[in-house]
């Protein structure tokens, strides 16, 4: 099963957008393995985003996560990675779907609510970077209804 990381970012914090954005992840079948509500820093911010530090907007991007808390999380699940990005949405918010995350609750780009991996080795490198001291161990009753 695979595990991707999933970020809440300040303003979907700000805009009361929790409860909503877990109960898609729950909700769908996946299991939420690791979660913390806390502000990041700088560097620390850098560092998640680092493959985009040539980008003009590095420095904007890094501004606004560090703007207010953020809940982190770990989701595992089977094809959680893809999936999570399809339930998420376009980076562009105008081109997210209606029914997806940043469709329904998303008009900028620069303010698009939510972070989600890209790829399962990218995962693990964000799981590692947000999660070092581990996560939890636990498997729902409901698996076999879930999973075959
Ligand atoms: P995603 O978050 O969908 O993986 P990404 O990794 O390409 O998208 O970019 C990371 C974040 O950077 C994205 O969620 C919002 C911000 N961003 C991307 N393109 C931007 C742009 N042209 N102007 C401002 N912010 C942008
Ligand atoms: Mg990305």
């Amino acid at each position: 099963m695979e595990q991707t990381f999933i970020m809440i970012k300040p303003d979907g914090v700000q805009r009361g957008l929790i409860g909503d954005i877990i109960s898609r992840f729950e909700k769908k079948g996946y299991y939420l393995k690791g979660m913390k509500f806390m502000n990041v820093d700088k560097s620390f911010a850098q560092q998640h985003y680092a493959d985009l530090s040539a980008q003009p907007f590095f420095a904007k991007l890094v501004d606004y996560i560090i703007s207010g808390p953020v809940v982190a999380m770990v989701w595992e699940g089977k094809d959680v990675v893809l999936t999570g990005r399809r339930i998420i949405g376009a980076t562009r918010p105008w081109e997210a779907a209606p029914g997806t995350i940043r469709g329904d609750h998303a008009v900028e780009v620069s303010r698009n609510v939510i972070h989600g991996s890209d790829s399962v080795e990218n995962g693990k490198k964000e799981i590692a970077l947000w999660f070092p001291g581990g996560l939890a161990e636990w498997k729902s009753n409901l698996h076999p209804w879930i999973y075959e």
